[in-house]
C-alpha cells in the first residue's frame, strides 16, 4: 500500500491550523500538528483529527438527492443540476426575480469554491432577499468598518504577539479558538503575553476557560456592554489622554464623539452593566499605562440589542488611546490576496447599508442582504410579492437563526427548496432536492477570508487530499452549474453564459493566482518586497506555507475613497451610530429589571450545529445543559443534574441542569447548535445525543435596533423544575 505524508490547512474554524496526515491508500492513519507551519506551528485542537470522521463519514452524501413520495432517491449530476435550475427558473418566472431566497451559512466562509463562486449566483439569482450567518454573526463589526474606514472587509485585529495588555471582551477564544483573529494556539500566544510581563482581562458574565487563564475577569451583565464601552471613553476624555498618533490628519468628528460619550459617566455604567465605577476607571488607567494594549471583542458584544454601538466604540477606544494600526494594538492583516482590494472584482463590494428593507418590520439591508431575523416572516408573507422559492449553501438555519421552530414551519410552505449541503440536517430535510459537494479532505484550499483575518501574515495553498470520485462535484462546479443553467435558462446571451462556464473550468486556483498579481495594492513597500514572487506555483512547492511576517501598519493608505468624492478618512462618530444613542439611554433601567438571562456556551468538541455526527466528538458526556448559578437554582429550588423547563416568549424546551459558580447571578447558559432529534434527518451519532436547540428559545423578534441582527444574547427567561411525566 502507497504511503505518503500530506499537509493542509484545517478548514474548521478560523485558526487555520496546519495538519499532517499520514495516508496509506486510501485510509488516513494518523492528523498531527505540523510544527513547520508558520503561523500554527504545530498546534491543533481535537477537531482537526475529526476531518477524518467527517470524510469517512457514512451519512456523508455523495450523490444529489430527489425527495419522492417514497424518500430520498440518489439521482446523476447533469439530471439534478438541470433540475435544480429550471425549478428556479420557474419559480421566477411565475412570482418574479424576489421570490426566491437565499441563505448562505458559515463553513461557506471556510470553502475557497463557495467564497470565490456564490457571490456571482446570487447576483444571477438578482433576488433582494439574501441572507446568510453575517447577521447572526460579524454584521455589526463590518458595519462599523463600513461607516467608519468606508469598507465592510478593513476588520482589524488584535497584535497579540506583541501586545503588553489585551482586554478580551464578550469572546472566549480558548475554546473558539479565536474569530476574526486567526491565531491557532491562543493559550500559548496569551501566556506569552504574560510571560513578557502584560497582562490579560476578560470581560464575560461567565467566568470563560479563557478568563481563568487571564489576570483579570470582570463581569458584565449581558446586554450592556455598549454602556462600559461609554464610560470607558468618557474616561479617556476626561482625563484628556487622547493619544492619535499618525492617523490625526484622517480622523473625523472628534468633537461629536466626544458630546456623545459625555453622558456616561462610569458611575453612572455601573448600574447597567454590573462593574463598579472603579472597576472601571482602574481598566482605563492599566490600559492607557501599558505600551502597547489592544481591546478585542467578538460575538459575546455583537448579539444583544446594542451590538451596533459596540463594535464601533470598540474601535474608538483602540484609535484614542493610540492603539490603532501600531504595533501591539489593533491592527489590519495585509495578506497575499487581498480581499478588500478584490472585493469588488469578486462582487462582493466596499459595503452598502439600509437600501431597502425587509417588507414586515422594516429591517434594513446590509451589504445586499437582510437580516436572517426576518428569514421566516418573510418566508410567511402571502402578498403580492411572495417568496416561493428558496436556496440554502453550507447553513443550518433552522437550527442556528433565532426562532427555528418557526422557521422550520415556513419552509414547509415554498414551491421549490434547494440546499448545497452533504448531510440531511435539521434544514436541509425540508429541501426538494439536495446536492451535496465534495468533503474537507477532498477539494483544494487557499484561504481568502481568514488570511485576511490572521494575526500574522502568511500564505499558504493545500492541494486535495483524496481525488473525487466520477460520481462526485466540488462546490465550485456546482454552484457555477446551476448559474450556467438559469442563464441558458433565462434565455441570456450565450457570452455571459460561456463566462460561468470559463470559471467553472479555470477553478478557484486561477482566481487566486489573479488576486496575487492584482493585490495588493496601495500597501507599504515593505509588504510588496514580502509578497515579490508569491504565486500559485510558488506555494504549490512550500507545502507548509509561506511566512510574511508579523502585521505591518497600513493606514492611512489603505482607506478606499468615498463615494461622493470625499477624500479617505476615519469618522470617529457616524450619524447611525449617534442617533442610536437614544435607544440605548431609554434602555437604562431595563437592564436591572429582569428575568433570568439566557447566554450561549461555545465547546471545543462542538462546531456551530454540524459536527455532532462525527463519534470522536460526540462522545463524551452530554453537553447541552443547562449551567446556572448554585444561589440562583436555591432560590428556584433546582437541585443539580435534574432536568428543567426553560421558558421564553416564543418557546419552552427542556433540559438538564449543571449548577456551579462561573455564571454571574441571574444568567445562565447554553450551547447552540443542538436540537438534532427533528425526524427525517440522516444524522444517525447526532441523533443519539440530540440535545435541545436553544434558537427554539432566542426569539426572532428581538433583534440589534440599528442592524437587525439577532439578539441571542441575554434573553429573558424563566426556569423551572421539569415536572415528572
Ligand atoms: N443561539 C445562538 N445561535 C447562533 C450562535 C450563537 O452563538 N448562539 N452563533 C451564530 C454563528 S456565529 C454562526 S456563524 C451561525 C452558523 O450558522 P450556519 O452557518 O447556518 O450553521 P452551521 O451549523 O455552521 O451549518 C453548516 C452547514 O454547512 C454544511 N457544510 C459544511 N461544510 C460545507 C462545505 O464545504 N460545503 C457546503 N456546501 N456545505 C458545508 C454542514 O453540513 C451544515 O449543514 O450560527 C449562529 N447561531
Ligand atoms: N469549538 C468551537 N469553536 C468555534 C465555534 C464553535 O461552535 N465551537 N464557532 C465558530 C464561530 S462561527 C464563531 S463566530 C466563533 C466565535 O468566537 P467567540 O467570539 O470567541 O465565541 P464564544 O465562545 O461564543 O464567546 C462569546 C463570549 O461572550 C460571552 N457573552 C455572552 N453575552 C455577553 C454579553 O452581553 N457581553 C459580554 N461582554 N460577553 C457576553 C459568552 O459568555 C462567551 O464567553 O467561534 C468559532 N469557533
Ligand atoms: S483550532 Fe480550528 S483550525 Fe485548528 S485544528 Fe481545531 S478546528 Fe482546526
Ligand atoms: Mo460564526
Amino acid at each position: 500500500m502507497v504511503a505518503r505524508t500530506h499537509f493542509r490547512t484545517c478548514t474548521l474554524c478560523e485558526a487555520m491550523c496546519g495538519l499532517q496526515l499520514e495516508i496509506e491508500g486510501e485510509r488516513v492513519v494518523s492528523v498531527k500538528g505540523d510544527p513547520d507551519d508558520p503561523l500554527s506551528r504545530g498546534h491543533i485542537c481535537p477537531k482537526g483529527p475529526a476531518l477524518v470522521g467527517l470524510h469517512e463519514d457514512p451519512d456523508r452524501l455523495r450523490q444529489p438527492q430527489r425527495k419522492t413520495a417514497t424518500g430520498w432517491k440518489s439521482i446523476g449530476w447533469d439530471e439534478a443540476l438541470d433540475e435544480a435550475a429550471t425549478r428556479l427558473h420557474a419559480v421566477q418566472e411565475k412570482h418574479g426575480r424576489h421570490a426566491v431566497a437565499a441563505y448562505i451559512g458559515n463553513p461557506a466562509v471556510h470553502n475557497l469554491g463557495t467564497v470565490l463562486y456564490a457571490p456571482s449566483l446570487l447576483r444571477t439569482l438578482g433576488s433582494r432577499y439574501r441572507y446568510s450567518a453575517t447577521s447572526v454573526d460579524q454584521l455589526p463589526q463590518m458595519l462599523a468598518a463600513y461607516l467608519m474606514f468606508g469598507h465592510q472587509l478593513l476588520l482589524p485585529v488584535p497584535d497579540i504577539d506583541r501586545t503588553d495588555h489585551m482586554v478580551i471582551l464578550g469572546a472566549n477564544p480558548l475554546v473558539s479558538n479565536g474569530s476574526i483573529m486567526s491565531s491557532p494556539d491562543i493559550k500559548r500566544r496569551l501566556k506569552d503575553i504574560q510571560d513578557r510581563g502584560g497582562r490579560v482581562t476578560v470581560i464575560d458574565p461567565r467566568r470563560t476557560e479563557t478568563a481563568e487563564l487571564a489576570d483579570r475577569h470582570l463581569f458584565v451583565r449581558p446586554g450592556s456592554d455598549a454602556w462600559l464601552l461609554l464610560s470607558m471613553l468618557h474616561v479617556v476624555f476626561e482625563q484628556d489622554r487622547v493619544e492619535l498618533r499618525h492617523l490625526e490628519a484622517v480622523l473625523k468628528n472628534m468633537g461629536p464623539l466626544r458630546a456623545a460619550v459625555e453622558p456616561f459617566s462610569p458611575e453612572r455604567a455601573a448600574g447597567p452593566t454590573g462593574i463598579d465605577a472603579p472597576a472601571i476607571r482602574r481598566l482605563v488607567e492599566d490600559f492607557m499605562a501599558a505600551p502597547r494594549a489592544v481591546l478585542y471583542a467578538r460575538v459575546g458584544v455583537s448579539m444583544h440589542p446594542f451590538w451596533g454601538l459596540c463594535h464601533w466604540l470598540v474601535n474608538c477606544f483602540n484609535l484614542l488611546t493610540g492603539n490603532f494600526d501600531t504595533e501591539g494594538g489593533s491592527m489590519f492583516a495585509t495578506p497575499a490576496f487581498d480581499i478588500v482590494g478584490s472585493a469588488k472584482a469578486l462582487g462582493i463590494g466596499g459595503g452598502s447599508f439600509g437600501r431597502w428593507h425587509s417588507k414586515v418590520r422594516g429591517l434594513p439591508e446590509f451589504g445586499g442582504e437582510l437580516p436572517v431575523a426576518t428569514l421566516a416572516e418573510d418566508l410567511e408573507r402571502d402578498d403580492e410579492d411572495p417568496i416561493r422559492g428558496f436556496v440554502t449553501i453550507a447553513g443550518n438555519p433552522v437550527l442556528s437563526t433565532p426562532n427555528g421552530r418557526r422557521l422550520e414551519t415556513a419552509l414547509e410552505g415554498l414551491e421549490f427548496m434547494l440546499s448545497v449541503d452533504f448531510y440531511i440536517n435539521e434544514t436541509t430535510r425540508h429541501a426538494d432536492l439536495i446536492l451535496p459537494p465534495s468533503g474537507p479532505l477532498e477539494h483544494s484550499h487557499f484561504d481568502v477570508v481568514f488570511h485576511a483575518l490572521a494575526v500574522r501574515n502568511t500564505a499558504k495553498y493545500s492541494p486535495p487530499a483524496f481525488d473525487i470520485r466520477q460520481d462526485q462535484r466540488h462546490d465550485h462546479q456546482i454552484i457555477a452549474g446551476i448559474e450556467r443553467r438559469l442563464l441558458e435558462a433565462r434565455g441570456a446571451p450565450r457570452r455571459a453564459q460561456a463566462a460561468v462556464w470559463a470559471r467553472e473550468r479555470l477553478g478557484p486556483e486561477a482566481i487566486v493566482e489573479f488576486g496575487f498579481r492584482v493585490g495588493p495594492r496601495g500597501f507599504g513597500g515593505g509588504l510588496r518586497k514580502g509578497l515579490r514572487g508569491l504565486s500559485m506555483s510558488r506555494l504549490r512547492r512550500e507545502p507548509h506555507g509561506v511566512d510574511l511576517g508579523p502585521l505591518q501598519p497600513c493606514m492611512p493608505a489603505r482607506l478606499p475613497a468615498r463615494r461622493g468624492g470625499a477624500t479617505p478618512h476615519i469618522d470617529l462618530a457616524p450619524e447611525p451610530m449617534l442617533e442610536d444613542l437614544a435607544r440605548l439611554e431609554a434602555s437604562e433601567h431595563d437592564l436591572t429589571n429582569h428575568q433570568l438571562q439566557l447566554i450561549g456556551r461555545r465547546q471545543l468538541r462542538s462546531n456551530n450545529s454540524w459536527m455532532h455526527n462525527v463519534p470522536k466528538l460526540a462522545s463524551g458526556k452530554p453537553r447541552c445543559t443547562l449551567r446556572m448559578h448554585a444561589d440562583d437554582a436555591k432560590r428556584l429550588g433546582i437541585r443539580d443534574g435534574q432536568d428543567v423547563e426553560i421558558t421564553s416568549r416564543v418557546g419552552t424546551i427542556t433540559a438538564p441542569v449543571e449548577l456551579g459558580d462561573e455564571l454571574m447571578l441571574g444568567v445562565v447558559s447554553l450551547p447552540h447548535g443542538f436540537g438534532h432529534h427533528r425526524p427525517g434527518t440522516r444524522l444517525r451519532v447526532a441523533t443519539e445525543r440530540a440535545g435541545v436547540s436553544i434558537n427554539d428559545l432566542t426569539d426572532d423578534q428581538r433583534t440589534d435596533g440599528l442592524s437587525g441582527v439577532a439578539a441571542f444574547s441575554g434573553v429573558p427567561v424563566t426556569v423551572t423544575p421539569s415536572r415528572p411525566e
